[in-house]
């Protein structure tokens, strides 16, 4: 069993396909370990997003990230990091493959609908984020 952390991002809570989106996920067969609703600061977005601080993108994406509400999930699953990326499709909406979430929900590169993990390791890292102070 492997566990990932996902995302609801602020554009898709906004457009109200909160349900949709945890439809899919409970149809690919993942089970949903931890669930929540929040919304991060600014700052709380940058420490998310340390990994892409350099990058030309940070600000404006956790802009976006701190703009509004979103839904944090667990997931778990036999090979959950894998497949969570695979049924969110790639990072760019445009270039993801039909029936993908991002291909589906996607506005742009960085108003993609959803966030995963990349590798053990972040998602380690990503979950104890959201959840270390949980009860
Ligand atoms: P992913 O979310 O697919 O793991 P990533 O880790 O490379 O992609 O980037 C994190 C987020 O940053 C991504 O979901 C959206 C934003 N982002 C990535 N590349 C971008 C770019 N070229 N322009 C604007 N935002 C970008
Ligand atoms: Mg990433």
């Amino acid at each position: 069993m492997e566990q990932t952390l996902a995302i609801i991002k602020p554009d898709a809570v906004k457009k109200r396909i909160i349900g949709k989106i945890i439809q899919r996920i409970e149809d690919e067969g993942f089970t949903i370990g931890g669930l929540k609703m929040l919304h991060l600061s600014k700052e709380e977005a940058r420490e998310f997003y340390t990994v892409h601080k350099d990058k030309h993108f940070y600000e404006s994406l956790t802009d976006f990230m701190s703009s509004g509400k979103i839904v944090v999930m667990v997931l778990e699953g036999e090979k959950a990091i894998s497949q969570w990326r695979e049924v969110m499709g790639s990072t760019d909406p445009a270039i993801a493959k039909p029936g993908t979430l991002r291909h589906q929900y996607g506005f742009s590169v960085e108003r993609n609908a959803v966030h995963g993990s990349d590798s053990p390791s972040t998602a380690q890292w990503e979950i104890n984020f959201f959840y270390k102070k949980q009860e």
